[in-house]
């Protein structure tokens, strides 16, 4: 080992030269993908000097120099400080010790210094001989001026195993334009990571704000594996200026996409900033998109106006997933955050978009801000400008700060299981519509469609209903297939199905009949819809309905010669009483009619005793359900669930319930002398739709039988608990 320790500044490099220190014998390059493996010999240690002196300073003449395999550390106000252009910079150990493990601290790394003609620096490159381990300084590279400088193949903030930290307090400070960290390669990528309070990459201003730089390729708070934080610093920062973080690309985090997880934040676009574009990158999730090391608090935040976050191409895409908070935090400065698009991305799944992966909150949380969109006017479901949005723990979109966000249009996405609503205006759950639409809050807390009634094929889907909003206007309806609803019955919007155009009247009205040339997709049954207006105020998901709906229920006997006839169970309300006897077995068969034919389905009963016999036995639009062991005198619930139809849509499970009471022919829930006296009055009768009732017995007469069996019955009564409970149940899901 040859230790320098120089006691007065070491001369100026003033015509082009190559120090290389791996002419020492026994030193050697990296050979390591995932490691640096150097051997070197040479080290220039600040010990004496310290912060008074710069290790290396490479003035005018020196352009074209080369600095490899050194080792210089331990003090120095600047490792390297670049005067001039063109210098390369690699397989140096900067701000650690030889072996690369530990800690040596100096000021500043590299300086392409301030002011000075410093372009087309190199510091690393896309070998593995290239890499420098630049940590354990304040700042591991300051470019302060020049154009297209390279930093790629470094490790920033790690030491030489890169799987630990060595902090830099700011990896890289970027303050001029047109340079690129980074790369489309994978030889390109540099591991920035355990760094400091201070940042990750950070783009500042001196003079003017820099543009043109990208940061692309990189792996930013994990280690060398991708799949490990390392430390929690800042990831990006944009604090200025336009920039291009990641870039088109076949998969989300593979170069130029970057992988940014292990961060307070993962990218920051900082209050006023414009202009910048964030495509292909992992936010959130490890190298391999499928598990998420996290960024404590969003993925991406923008304070800034006109910033792309992701885009119409596919290649844009980015995954934003398992971050602590927000996948995306807009606003907070309603004049200077709006005109940003957030298109095409997955936010809340892994990189396949088929495992849920959500972030803490919301997936796309607005505040004060306006004219923002999320998605866009899609052709293909599923395709950008739609994003997909799913898993988040809060609300799929949740604006908030109230009329202070405003013209934030949410169009063409999938939204789906995420905690919350779909969409939530003012972040308070569902908000109801009002009369005409007056009303004011985020999204001018636009009124949202009513879809009263949906019939589908397998290749077309008719949906009709009304919006009550804003008079003559013309509103953008859009229509999305779900799976299942939320707990409110609103839905989300997981498959888009197409849009439609209305114009409401004076009165506020606008008619919703539509028909889409497109049916529903397998297990997405149930409907739903947002209106937009022309200012881009998009409402929250309406109400679910079920393009399969149970339409009547009836329990339904055989009376002899007379015929069958049908107790009609009410689906709301008060349940029917089923006042017929159904022998010592207890025995009642169910009839379930829907808006189409169904072809399969299963019943089974959830309170009350008895017990379905066999199978469920379909025709047509009905299915028909036998049940056994009825006992008397009480309130038996059947649930229906996958109800399917010929074209596969699928009933959400449905609750009917009947009241039993033998010999209750006034159908009030108790039998005494008004039951007998009836029965008594309709003796001797033909049996009609009129008075079935009182044929207690189902022989098709009405005798003297009919009579001793209600007044058997006479005292007997469904509990007052049950009759009025039931009575004020709730609708049916899916209605
Ligand atoms: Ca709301
Ligand atoms: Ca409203
Ligand atoms: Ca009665
Ligand atoms: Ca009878």
């Amino acid at each position: 080992m040859h230790i320098i320790t120089p006691v007065t500044q070491l001369p100026s490099i003033t015509s082009p030269v190559t120090l290389d220190g791996y002419t020492q014998p026994g030193s050697s390059v990296n050979t390591l993908a995932n490691g640096d493996n150097a051997v070197l010999l040479i080290e220039i240690n600040g010990a004496i000097l310290g912060n008074n002196g710069n290790a290396l300073v490479l003035l005018t003449g020196g352009s074209g120099s080369t600095i490899r395999g050194l080792v210089i550390d331990n003090g120095w106000s600047t490792a390297i400080l670049i005067q001039t252009d063109t210098v390369a910079v690699e397989g140096c150990f900067l701000g650690t010790d030889p072996t690369g493990l530990i800690v040596h601290a100096n000021t500043d790394g590299v300086d392409a210094d301030f002011g000075q003609p410093t372009s087309g620096m190199r510091v690393g490159g896309t070998s593995l001989a290239a890499r420098n381990v630049i940590s354990g300084n304040g700042t591991g590279i300051f470019i302060r001026s020049g154009a297209n400088q390279l930093v790629q193949g470094n490790f920033i903030g790690t030491d030489a195993t890169g799987t630990a930290a060595l902090a830099n307090s700011n990896a890289i400070d970027l303050r001029s334009s047109d340079n690129l960290i980074g790369g489309t390669s994978v030889g390109a990528r540099n591991i920035i990571a355990g760094n400091g309070n201070s940042g990750g990459i950070s783009v500042n201003t001196d003079l003017v704000p820099p543009t043109g730089n990208r940061i692309q390729g990189n792996f930013i708070g994990t280690d060398v594996t991708g799949t490990r934080p390392l430390g929690l610093s800042p990831g990006i920062f944009l604090s200025t200026g336009s920039s291009q973080v990641g870039g088109l690309t076949a998969m989300p985090g593979t170069p130029p996409g970057n992988v940014i997880a292990g961060s307070f934040t993962g990218v920051v676009v900082a209050q006023g900033v414009s202009n910048n574009t964030i495509q292909g990158n992992l936010i959130g999730t490890d190298a391999t998109g499928t598990s998420a090391p996290s960024n404590l608090l969003e993925g991406i935040n923008v304070q800034g106006a006109s910033n792309v976050i992701g885009g119409t191409d596919v290649m844009a895409r980015n995954v934003i997933s398992g971050n602590g908070r927000y996948g995306v935090l807009m606003g907070t400065d309603n004049a200077s955050v709006h005109d940003n698009l957030v298109q095409g991305n997955f936010i809340g799944t892994d990189i396949t978009g088929t495992q849920l992966l959500g972030n803490g909150s919301d997936g796309v949380f607005v505040t004060v801000s306006t004219n923002n969109m999320i998605g866009g006017h899609v052709t293909t479901a599923g395709e950008p400008p739609g994003n997909l949005i799913a898993g988040n723990a809060g609300n799929g979109v949740a604006l908030v700060a109230g009329s202070q966000t405003t013209e934030i249009s949410v169009l063409g996405n999938s939204i789906f299981s995420n905690g919350g609503l779909g969409i939530d205006l003012n972040g308070d759950g569902v908000t109801l519509n009002d009369s005409c639409d007056s009303d004011t809050g985020a999204n001018n807390l636009q009124n949202y469609p009513v879809i009263t009634s949906v019939t589908a094929t397998a290749s077309s889907t008719h949906i009709q209903g009304m919006l009550d909003s804003t008079p003559n206007t013309t509103f953008t309806i859009e229509f999305y297939a779900n799976a299942e609803c939320d707990a409110s019955g609103n839905g989300e919007g997981r498959t888009y199905l197409g849009s439609a155009q209305v114009t409401t009247n004076a009165s506020c009205t606008a008619t919703i009949d539509t028909t889409l040339p497109v049916g529903l997709p397998a297990g997405q049954s149930l409907v739903t819809a947002t209106a937009t207006d022309p200012t881009n105020n998009t409402s929250e998901f309406s109400h679910c309905v079920s393009a399969l709906q149970l339409t009547a229920a009836a329990s339904r006997k055989v009376h002899g010669a007379a015929g069958s006839f049908d107790i009609d169970l009410p689906l709301m309300g008060q349940p029917g009483v089923e006042c017929r006897t159904g022998g010592i077995d207890g025995n009642h068969t169910l009839v379930f009619t829907f808006s189409n034919d169904v072809v399969s389905g299963d019943a089974s009963v959830t309170s009350g005793t008895g017990n379905v016999s066999g199978s469920p036995i379909f025709s047509g639009n009905t299915m028909t359900v036998n049940l056994t062991g009825v006992t008397d005198a009480q309130t038996i619930t059947i649930t229906l669930t996958n109800v399917t139809d010929s074209f596969g849509h699928v009933l959400p499970p449905t609750a009917v319930s009947m009241h039993v009471l033998l010999g209750d022919t006034t159908g009030n829930g108790i039998v005494n002398a008004s039951d007998i006296a009836q029965t008594k009055a309709q003796s001797g009768s033909p049996v009609t739709n009129a008075n079935f009732r009182e044929d207690v017995t189902a022989n098709g007469v009405i005798n003297g039988a009919d009579i001793a069996l209600v007044k058997s019955r006479s005292g007997t009564a469904i509990s007052t608990t049950q009759f009025d409970a039931a009575a004020t149940r709730h609708p049916q899901l899916g209605r």
